[in-house]
């Protein structure tokens, strides 16, 4: 590939590193944008080298377009040669024959966000958990944008960080959703911003184990410069922990939680807080600059104690680059709950219809329970669960079910595990599929009550991705109500 300079180069873009010999694992959503990216930008390296792993649709006839410069790979199941540097998609796990021999092969291994922050380091707001990711990141961007400034969602959310920073103008702010997988290969990331969210159990088997999972979260905090700030959720011993350590090496954290947790977490002279009040039921944020009352919590459109927790941090987030009180309660108060999370899909003869597809772990799914009691609606739900089972332990999502459900349904195929764990608590049914067990949700669901899919499990027993399930579920909704009117 040419070493030749691309003059007509966006100015956000840095144009020092030089990445000599690449070789790029995987030709997904991700293979495909760095890519692109380097065929448009040249001069950054030397060769190119892409090996694709397994070929599906995509890639196949992505391939077919590329041109001879970058040499491909095909059907290799491991890196040979010498690399100055190795770019993995996220999907491919660590202990893996084609990501294990490309960290033999090259000079290090990094992931695509990591690539795009060193091409364009400035103002980058990253978040991770283990949920509510990709509604923090709609929700900063937005709360970005009620403030006057651009901004653009990237990362885990679809759309690769590399395709942004060759877009962006200089002031723009890339919001980055990562995920695990992205953070295990980042090695000097270090974003203006850095929230995280929280850490429960999910993706043991890419990881390895849960501590690895913890480790890779906690690298998005590995980095940051003084003064950047760690917007920290510390309602767990894992993420209090975390803040804490921050704040002992005199890193500036804001503590986000209850009043409970902050109570117990945050150390006194660290005085940056976000939390709801519990007099007043406002969202505050509170700093040495003095104490700003955002708006009540009822206003938010975006339900349940997670969700309060979501609102703080992005808006602690957004109050960093100057946006006022007002933009800043304007943009919470308008922001609608995103497809497939605790989404409200109507209601058919007096029953409330909830499609939280997006749960897809044990934690997800209680939260979304949680808000059944917070709003008084304690015995009033009917709620389903199942789908591919992660094998994680269901005893407390059985102890969140007890008083919260009038019946659980589980389908799929992890519904009798789960029916054998809940029914300890709450009475369980199984049913084969998703259709069944929407069409049972129905048949016990009384008036007022609310029928929630929540499943604690991915989908790919019997849909291509929690879209395709939540959508089946909208579905459902939208047939029941064409047979009742
Ligand atoms: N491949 C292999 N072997 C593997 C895995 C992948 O050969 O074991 C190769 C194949 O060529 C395949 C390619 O890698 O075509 C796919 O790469 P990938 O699995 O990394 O997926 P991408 O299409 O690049 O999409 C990735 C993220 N996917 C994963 O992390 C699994 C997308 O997140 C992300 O939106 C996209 O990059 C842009 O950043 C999806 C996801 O499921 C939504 N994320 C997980 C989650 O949210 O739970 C972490």
């Amino acid at each position: 590939m040419s070493a030749k300079r691309n003059l007509n180069k966006a100015s956000a873009i840095n144009e020092t590193p030089f990445f000599g010999d690449v070789c790029l694992l995987g030709l997904g959503v991700t293979g495909r944008a760095v890519v692109d990216f380097f065929l448009g930008h040249p001069h950054y390296l030397n060769t190119l080298t892409v090996y694709p792993g397994s070929l599906e649709g995509e890639s196949l006839s992505f391939l077919k377009g590329l041109p001879e410069s970058v040499v491909v790979k095909s059907g290799e199941k491991a890196v040979t040669g010498s690399y100055d540097l190795a770019v993995a998609s996220p999907g491919i796990p660590p202990q893996s024959a084609l990501y294990l021999s490309a960290d033999k092969a090259a000079g290090e291994i990094i992931s695509e966000p990591e690539l795009a922050w060193r091409i364009a380091p400035e103002r980058w707001i990253a978040i991770t958990g283990t949920n509510g990711k990709t509604t923090v990141t709609e929700l900063v961007t937005a709360l970005l944008e009620a403030a006057g400034k651009t901004a653009w969602a990237a990362g885990n959310i679809g759309i690769p960080c590399i395709k942004v920073v060759a877009k962006r103008d200089p002031e723009d702010w890339i919001v980055a959703e990562l995920s695990s997988y992205q953070l295990h290969s980042t090695r000097q990331f270090a974003p203006s911003i850095a929230i995280l969210l929280n850490i429960t159990p999910d993706h043991l088997t890419w990881h390895g184990s849960h501590e690895c999972y913890i480790e890779d979260k906690k690298r998005i905090l590995a980095n940051l410069a003084l003064d950047a700030p760690a917007i920290i959720a510390v309602g767990q011993p894992e993420t209090r922990a975390m803040a804490d350590e921050l704040a002992s090496q005199g890193k500036r954290v804001i503590y986000v939680g209850s009043t409970e947790e902050l109570q117990e977490a945050a150390p006194r002279q660290h005085q940056e807080l976000a939390y709801v009040e519990p007099t007043s039921g406002m969202l505050v944020l509170e700093s040495e600059r003095g104490v700003s009352r955002l708006l009540h919590a009822d206003e938010l459109l975006i339900k349940g104690p997670h969700n309060l927790s979501n609102a703080l941090v992005a808006a602690a987030a957004v109050a960093e680059l100057g946006a006022t009180i007002d933009e800043l309660a304007a943009g919470l108060a308008s922001f609608f709950p995103l497809p497939h999370r605790f989404e409200p899909c109507g209601e058919v003869d007096g029953i409330y219809f909830i499609n939280d597809s997006k749960a897809t772990n044990i934690d997800a799914a209680i939260k979304a329970l949680s808000s059944f009691n917070e709003d008084g609606q304690t015995g009033r739900v009917v709620a389903l669960f199942g789908g591919l089972d992660k094998g994680t332990n269901l005893d407390e999502l059985a102890e969140a079910c007890q008083g919260t459900c009038r019946d659980v349904i589980c389908y799929g195929e992890a519904g009798q595990r789960f029916q054998a764990a809940l029914a300890t608590k709450v009475p369980a049914l199984y049913a084969k599929t998703f259709d069944e067990a929407f069409d049972a949700a129905v048949e016990l669901a009384k008036e007022s009550d609310t029928v929630l899919l929540s499943p604690a499990c991915a989908s790919f027993d019997e849909f291509n991705s929690f879209e395709a399930r939540g959508e089946q579920f909208k579905r459902k909704v939208a047939q029941l109500k064409g047979e009742r009117s």
